[in-house]
């Protein structure tokens, strides 16, 4: 439902600030999802989703992939980004230009003309995945914001402030759903609740998560 917090932005999608410097533009990425999906299955044939284990040896619940001349990895060495898949030795799959076009749109819609993202992190949550509180801080250049799409099932995310201990607002993000997410938020702490059992036409039991970053 439309009221005054929502600034609609055509009959389709509308725009939720949520903070400083973070905007959930609600369905945006609807009438791309199925394209996008279709790309992400050719990423993961290329580089297959795994488990990455943390530094602390926690294997994280959401499986993951990259495309992007760099992409975001985490072992026993610590998290950075890198030009190869570790885990095949090739480099992460280019990035796909409807994914980097859809990025650009949304940041530029949301206030951060120029976007141009080379780093795409391919998130899939199964039941029971989730996402502790985090600050993504392994990029170069904070000025740039981070663009995250959802696809699939839904999903409830925190965001925090700048401190982990910092009480979290909830939102519901869903299928189409884009956060762009930057300025003085942009080292803020968030992460996603655990994901509930469910189907969705598209991604069947799953949630994915692509986040866009300019890592380099
Ligand atoms: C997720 N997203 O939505 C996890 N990070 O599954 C993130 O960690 C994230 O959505 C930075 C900016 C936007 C995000
Ligand atoms: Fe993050």
């Amino acid at each position: 439902m439309m009221n005054d917090l929502f600034d609609s932005v055509d009959g389709e999608h509308w725009r939720e600030p949520v903070a400083d410097g973070v905007v959930v533009l609600r369905r945006f990425a609807s009438p791309a999802s199925s394209a996008l999906m279709a790309t992400v299955a050719a990423i993961a044939e290329q580089a297959p989703f795994r488990h990455m284990v943390t530094p602390g040896g926690h294997s994280m619940s959401a499986a993951m992939t990259c495309a992007g001349s760099l992409g975001w990895v985490t072992d026993a060495r610590g998290y950075r980004y890198q030009s190869h898949d570790p885990q095949t030795g090739e480099p992460w799959p280019a990035m796909p230009f409807t994914f980097a076009e859809l990025a650009k749109k949304a940041a530029e819609d949301a206030g951060f003309p120029g976007f141009e993202p080379d780093a795409c992190l391919v998130n899939r949550y199964q039941p029971g995945a989730k996402m502790g509180l985090h600050q993504d801080k392994d990029e170069r250049d904070f000025s740039w914001p981070i663009v995250s799409v959802s696809l699939g099932l839904p999903i409830v995310f925190q965001f925090g402030g700048r401190r982990r201990s910092d009480r979290p607002q909830r939102v519901l993000l869903e299928h189409g759903d884009v956060v762009v997410w930057g300025g003085s938020a942009r080292l803020n702490y968030h992460g996603v609740l655990t994901l509930k059992a469910g189907q969705h036409p598209l991604t069947g039991g799953y949630r994915y998560n692509l986040t866009f970053r300019k890592a380099g």
